[in-house]
Formats: structure tokens, sequence, C-alpha cells
């Protein structure tokens, strides 16, 4: 029997801890030297640093454990409701140093292990880090999954165990070349098979119909092949809470009893070729951020992690129930975009075909358990799919949704006769040349609640992208702002900063962020701000030492450091401050001894191997740096850095070290952001447009606090609707031509013309992000950056008010009004000694 801190009662009164459950330094080292010895199999002089990761890892997932076991064991017993996150990505970043923070033993294992004359910074650093995702969508699960725990909420996250991530991201001749990602290739210690509680997954065949022992006719799926499901657990702790919640991921694999089949047939060949085939399913992330892959494979994966999870759920149900009926009140279940809303027919299937509950029954079950995120108003993000390939894969859907349609499109015909316009766009079914099936229309359908991500986002999607469903069920629709967890952004990326919250207020404010508003007094003490300073000082020298070491660039630690870390994607704009920087440059030629605040831009982030011009907007940014960076007249006041492979664990260096948050989005096009929220954290200030979670961020820091600039989403409609004419901007506005003409001439292509003429021909003749109609605007509003810059003081205050006024942006409170709101669940407390 083990107390809430390892202590084990020995004849009721010696004390000793176990080995693998004690906190304290003695135990955590003896533990640590143990693991390394008896799991690494190696004697402390000859370990590397990975073996001492392993060691580590080993020593912190015993800790995670026995919490893990109990909270499990706690939900079969209580049976409260069960909030499951569907997500096709999880950006769950490394997990040693992030699952110490959340049980409260880093400072102590930190010391335990500098005792050994080891340095736990480079013992993190040999953790690959799972890059399951491809931008803010997938670290938006991962930031909800650690707020579910922190907060004691019954929760699984659900996905796919992709064998290759997010592809790692290498500059050459500063073009950008992937690298596939085999993060598994060493093993992880962080996941626990659980092959006992495989499903399988049907894929392909025909329907066929027959009638059941009272006469009722059913439907019955031959599928063309089965593949099996294996899950692999992964703990997530909470902070400072005993529940640790599972990240279940599904892995593909060959079904047995198929295999067996092909080797009894004497077919060896083909028995292990369907083996390769059924593991392709889970073999590699599609690495599209805001645009779908319209490709066989993806579907294939969607359902089969669908299916997985769902049958997994009503097994799970079934272990406590006698039947279904009350499904919906004990699973909760979030679709994270439409990548899971094949679920909204999977359910039904699985209702009627397998469970055999009547339709209408099924049909209340299903939408009181499902409710969508949407996560963008781009509009070729949304996710359609062919009628043909449906058929192709997942026959018995297909006449699922036709149903569901058919029954849906009547009532609307009752509720609005006569109004085909609208039925057509209501309908799932897209009728053009070629049928397709409309994935957010079927998760509209489906589900109880949807909701957009922030506040002008959801707006958005009632005034355009959903308004037909919008005005039909105006009660369906919620906003629930995105969040971000201050365990990781602030804690763990900034620990100089969290120690100064430490010493002032305590801990509390990693429950609760609204605690550091206590702070607000300190702006008006120089000496607090003076320590601030410092702070941001050191952590902007780390990143120093880091862009020299990887990029061989030096920058200096007193220049703005102006930072624009996201996707590469035309919306998003970065080519928008790379006009901003060939603006200084050429005033800087036309006059070298101008006196300019100096900058350091620091870009990063993925392009998506097939989305060309993003590609091209890398290959800029760094034809820019060479230039700029080694121009004599330029004498180190402007640097230029493109920072590789940007992913959770280089953000985790670079937020903390920003002064600038560059958010310049054409207003309408992001939906939320979630980096903007990170940045202000950790005391940067933001340049923005009026987009996203930009607004919000702008509200709570006060707007004397963010450099606002650029068009609003309605300004852009208008514009755009009144015809939008990007020339006359250039040919009217002489230094915005003259950036143009110097990238048009070839200066930063050692004098080729064509290279980045795909970039100039859309700015002058589309330019549907409206670049040039924002450039002076945000010129202007640089210039205001750069004042501001001057006086230090006055942007310490500025700084020290965004960080302290970030609590909304806590996915504490996100993971809270879903829980009111959408999931109607409440925590239910893990004790340990019961
Ligand atoms: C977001 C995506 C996305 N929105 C399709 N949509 C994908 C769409 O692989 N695909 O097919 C992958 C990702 N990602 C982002 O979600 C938004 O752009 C951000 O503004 C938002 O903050 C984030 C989280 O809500």
């Amino acid at each position: 029997n083990f107390s809430q801190d390892g202590i084990q009662s020995v004849a009721g009164n010696i004390q000793i801890e176990d080995d693998r459950t004690g906190m304290s330094p003695d135990t955590l080292k003896r533990a640590f030297l143990d693991n390394l010895f008896y799991i690494q199999g190696i004697a402390q002089e000859q370990a590397a640093p990975y073996d001492y990761y392993l060691a580590l890892a080993y020593t912190v997932r015993d800790r995670l454990l026995h919490r893990f076991i109990k909270t499990v064991e706690t939900y079969k017993k209580r049976q409260e409701k069960l909030v499951c996150y569907l997500s096709a990505e999880f950006l769950m970043g490394r997990y040693l140093g992030n699952n110490m923070v959340n049980l409260g033993m880093y400072e102590e294992m930190r010391s335990t292990l500098a005792d050994l004359g080891l340095d736990i910074d480079e013992i993190l650093e040999q953790e690959p880090d799972p890059g399951l995702g491809n931008g803010g969508l997938g670290r938006l699960a991962a930031c909800f999954l650690d707020s579910l725990a922190s907060l004691e909420i019954p929760a699984i996250g659900y996905g796919i165990r992709y064998e290759f991530g997010i592809f790692y991201q290498v500059i050459k001749d500063g073009w950008q070349v992937e690298i596939p990602d085999n993060w598994l290739r060493f093993g992880n210690p962080w996941e626990l098979p659980r092959p006992n509680e495989s499903v399988e997954v049907k894929l392909g065949g025909f329907t066929e119909t027959y009638h059941d022992d009272k006469g009722n006719l059913k439907v019955h799926w031959v599928p063309e092949r089965t593949i099996l499901a294996v899950p692999y657990d992964t703990p997530v702790p909470g902070y400072k809470t005993n529940t640790v919640n599972p990240l279940r991921l599904w892995k593909a694999e060959a079904s047995e009893t198929f295999n067996f089949e092909a080797f009894n047939a004497g077919q060896y060949d083909r028995a292990v070729a369907e083996k390769i085939d059924a593991e392709t399913i889970s073999k590699v992330l599609y690495p599209n951020d805001n645009t779908p892959a319209g490709r066989e494979l993806r579907l294939a994966q969607q359902y089969f992690f669908v299916s997985a999870s769902l049958q997994d759920l009503i097994r799970i149900h079934l272990r406590t129930h006698n039947n279904l009926d009350d499904f919906h009140e004990k699973a909760a279940i979030q679709l994270n975009d439409t990548h899971p809303a094949v679920a909204v027919a999977e359910l039904m299937r699985l209702l009627v075909d397998e469970h055999g509950l009547d339709w209408a029954k099924a049909w209340n079950i299903t939408q009181k358990t499902l409710a969508y995120t949407n996560h963008t108003l781009m509009p070729e993000a949304l996710e359609r799919w062919s009628v043909s390939l449906f058929e192709k894969l997942l026959p018995r859907h297909l006449e699922i949704i036709g149903l569901i349609n058919f029954f849906f499109l009547e009532d609307v015909r009752t509720w609005f006769p006569e109004n085909d316009e609208l039925v057509g766009k209501l309908s799932i079914f897209e009728e053009l040349v070629h049928k397709q099936i409309r994935m957010a229309n079927l998760a509209c359908v489906g589900s109880h609640a949807i909701n957009g991500v922030a506040a002008l986002h959801s707006d958005l999607l009632k005034k355009d992208t959903l308004r037909e469903f919008a005005l039909l069920w105006p009660d369906k629709f919620f906003n629930k702002t995105n969040g971000v967890t201050p365990r990781r952004w602030i804690l763990l990326s900034n620990p100089k900063l969290s120690a100064l919250y430490h010493e002032k207020i305590g801990d509390g404010w990693l429950k609760d962020l609204n605690l550091l508003r206590q702070l607000e007094g300190y702006v008006e003490d120089s000496e607090f701000r003076r320590r601030w300073r410092d702070i941001k000082q050191d952590n902007k020298q780390s990143l120093a030492t880091y862009i020299l070491k990887t990029r061989n660039i030096e920058v200096d630690v007193n220049s703005i450091f102006d930072v624009q870390v996201k996707r590469i994607h035309e919306y998003k704009r970065q080519h928008l401050a790379v006009l901003h920087i060939i603006t200084l440059y050429n005033r800087i030629k036309q006059n070298p001894n101008l006196d300019i605040v100096p900058r350091t831009f620091i870009f990063g982030g993925k392009a998506a191997p097939g989305y060309f011009m993003a590609k091209l907007i890398i290959k800029l940014i760094n034809s820019v740096a060479d230039v700029v960076n080694k121009d004599p007249d330029v004498r180190g006041r402007l640097k230029v850095v493109f920072l590789p492979n940007f992913n959770v664990s280089l953000g985790q260096r670079i937020y903390p070290a920003a002064d600038l948050s560059e958010q310049i989005s054409t207003a309408g096009k992001e939906a939320s952001g979630t980096g903007n929220m990170k940045f202000a954290m950790n005391g940067s200030l933001t340049i923005g447009t009026l987009d996203g979670a930009n607004i919000e961020i702008r509200e709570e820091a006060g707007f004397e606090n963010f450099f606002l600039f650029g068009l609003t989403a309605e300004e852009v409609y208008a514009l755009k609707r009144d015809g939008y004419d990007p020339m006359k901007y250039y040919l009217l506005n002489r230094e915005l031509k003259g950036v143009i003409d110097r990238i048009k001439s070839g200066y930063f292509s050692h004098g080729d013309r064509d290279l980045f003429q795909p970039i100039v021909d859309s700015l002058l003749y589309d330019d549907q992000y409206l670049l040039l109609a924002d450039y002076q605007a945000y010129i202007e509003c640089q210039e205001q950056v750069s004042k501001a810059y001057t006086d230090q003081e006055s942007w310490t205050r500025m700084s020290i008010l965004n960080a302290l006024r970030m609590a909304k942006f806590s996915s504490d409170r996100t993971i809270w009004e879903y829980c009111q709101e959408i999931w109607n669940v409440k925590p239910v407390r893990i004790e340990l000694n019961d």
C-alpha cells in the first residue's frame, strides 16, 4: 500500500520509500542508477547521453504508472461520463520534461542529476520530438489533453500512431528538403502496447441484406479486407493531480485470421504482402496544414482510427452496461475538425448493424454523443470525398450517409417548403459533375454542438461557411476560443520567468493563470522591470547561442528579436514580413548612415511538400537573408535568420526569447492562432491584424499594448467585392514599387529574374491575401514598434502587462467551457490510497 508520495508502510510503523514511486532525492538517484544498469544494461562510465535519457524516462514512467492504473480503475468503478477527443493529429512534443513538471519532480530531479555530474538539459535534448501533427490543430489537441488531466476530467485522446511523423526539415541552398521522421527507431519508453485490446476494422467489399430471426430487414457488410488496430497507450499526467489519462493511438497491422487463410493456401508471399499493405495505413502523417489531401489512404486512415476508437468505447461501455441505450450519457465525443467526421456514419453503423438498435434510437444517441469543432474558414480546406471513393472503401457508410441525408432533407423541406437552394446548400452531397460528400455538412448534421475556435471565427462560421446550418439550428452553435497550456508554454519553456513568478506569488498561477494579475502593481517597480528585462535578455542570449551554433549567424542580442514561427502559408503572409525587411534594406542602401533600430528577423516553419509557393517563400527568406546579412552597408543592424525544422521543442526555445510576435494573417483567414498566445504569455508584444484570437489578445492586453494594423475582415470582404487591383498599390507607392522591383531584378537571386517571378506575379496580378493593400499600414506600424522599443522602460511595462493578462488563453479556461457547455462532464478526483 502506497501513500501519495510513495511511502510504503511496513508492519505498520517502519516507513520506506518504494524505488518505483518514491520522490525523495536519495530514492530518485537510486532508481535512476538502477534503471541505467538494469534496463539500459550499461555501467555509468560507459553510458552515452541517450542511455541517461532512457534511464531517466523509465524513472519518471514508473512514477506515472501507479497513478495511471489507479485513474483507469477509478473511471471503470465510478462510471462517470468520459470525454473522447478524436483527432488525426496529436502534436505532443517531448514527454520527459513535461512529465517531470506535472509530477512536481523537475527541480528534485535536476539537482539529483547535477549531483551525479549530469546536465538535465542535455539529457532532455536526447528525446525525439514526437511530431504526430502538422501545426496548431495538432498542438491544440495536446494542450487540451494536458488541461483535461490537470482539471481531473475523465478523458481519452484517440488518434493514429504514425510510424513517421511530420518530416524533418533541412535547408539546402535556401530550399526546404524533407527528411523522413523515423521517430520510433530507438523505441519509445512512453507507450504501452495493449495487443489484447486490439479491434478489427473492415474496408471495401459490398453489402447484402438479410432478415433477422424477428423478420426485420438487416444489412450485412462483407468487407474486402480486415485490418487489425492495435492500441498503444501513452499516459498523460495532469499538473499536480493524481489524474493520468490515456492517449490511445492505433497502429495498423494485418489481421491474423486473414493472413492465415492466404498462408494455408500456400501463398506465403501474398500473406506477407498483405501485412505490408495493412501496415501502410498508420505509416505516415499527411504533412498538410489547412489543405486536405484527397487521397484514398487518407480516407482509410480516418476511418481506421475512428472505427477502432468507437468500437473501443462501445466495448468499454458494455463491460458495465447491458445495452447502449444511455451511451450518450457516458461518452462525449469531440471531432477535431472533419478528419474524424466519418464517426457520424460509423457510430450509426455500429449501433444499428452490429448492436441491433433501431434507426431513430441510434440517431438520437449519435447526435447527443458527437460534437464538432471547425478549425478553418479557408474554402479549399473543407474536406470533400468523392462518392466513388467512398463506395469503394466504405460501401455501407455511403448507404448510411444517404439515409441520414434523406431524413435530414425531408425535415428541411417540411420546415422550408420549396426552397431548393437551401436544400442544395445543406445537403451532405454535392451534386456536381462529380458527386462528393461534404464532411463538414455530415459533421454538422450528426452533432449536437458545433463550435469555432475564436470569437471572430465562430461569427464568420455563422455568417458564411456554415450559414445555412446556423439559420436552421442557431442553438447548436458555440464559440470556444482556443488556449494553450501554461505548464509547457511558461513553466517548462521559461524557467527564469517562472522562478520570478514563484518568488512573488508562489505556484498557484499554474492552476489559475488569473493569479498573475496580482503582479500588475509591479509594472511601476523599476527593480522588477530590470529583472524582467534581464530574464528576456538571458533568453535572447540562449537563442543567439543556438542560432550561432546551428546557422553560424551572429546576432545582436540588443536588437529587436522580431519573430514569425508557424506553418508557411500564403494566408499567414510570411512574405509580407519579407517586404518589410526589403523596405528597411532599401532605406539603408539609399542612406547607409540612416538611424535605424537594429532588428533580428527570425523565421521558422514547414511548407507542405507539395505547396510550391510556400516552398518558394522559404527560398525567398533565405535569399534575402544571404544578401542582407553580409552587406557591409547594413553593418549588422539587420539580420535575417531562418531556423530549420520548427517544431514544439524549438518553439520552447523561441517564444521566451522574442520581443515581437508577428501575427499578420489576412483578416478573416486565421481561425484562431495559438502561437500568438504563447508569445504573449512570454512577454512578447504583438504586431498583428484583427484576425482570429489576436482580437481577443488585444482586448485582454489592452489596446495600448498591442501594435494593430491592416484591413478588418469586413474591409477585406468589401475590397474584394468591389474589385481589388493590387497593381494600383504598386504603381502609387514608390517604396513598395522599389521593394517589388528589387525582387524582380534578380538582386536576391544572383541575377536570376525568373526565380521569384511566381511570387511577384501573384502579388501584382492576383494578391488574394491582400499584401499590397496592407503594406503601407504594416510598414507604418513597424515604425511605431521601433520607436516604442527605443524607450526600454515603457516597452518593458507593455511586455509585463501582456504576460500578466493572458489568463483567458490558458487551455484550462477553454477546456472548462467545453466541459460546461458542450460535454456536460465534471471532475473525478483520483485517490491513490483507497
Ligand atoms: C488549422 C487545420 C488543418 N485549421 C487540415 N485547419 C489539415 C486542416 O491535414 N489536414 O488536412 C490539417 C490542419 N489547422 C488550425 O487550427 C488553424 O489554422 C489555426 O488558426 C488554429 O489556431 C488551429 C487550432 O484551432
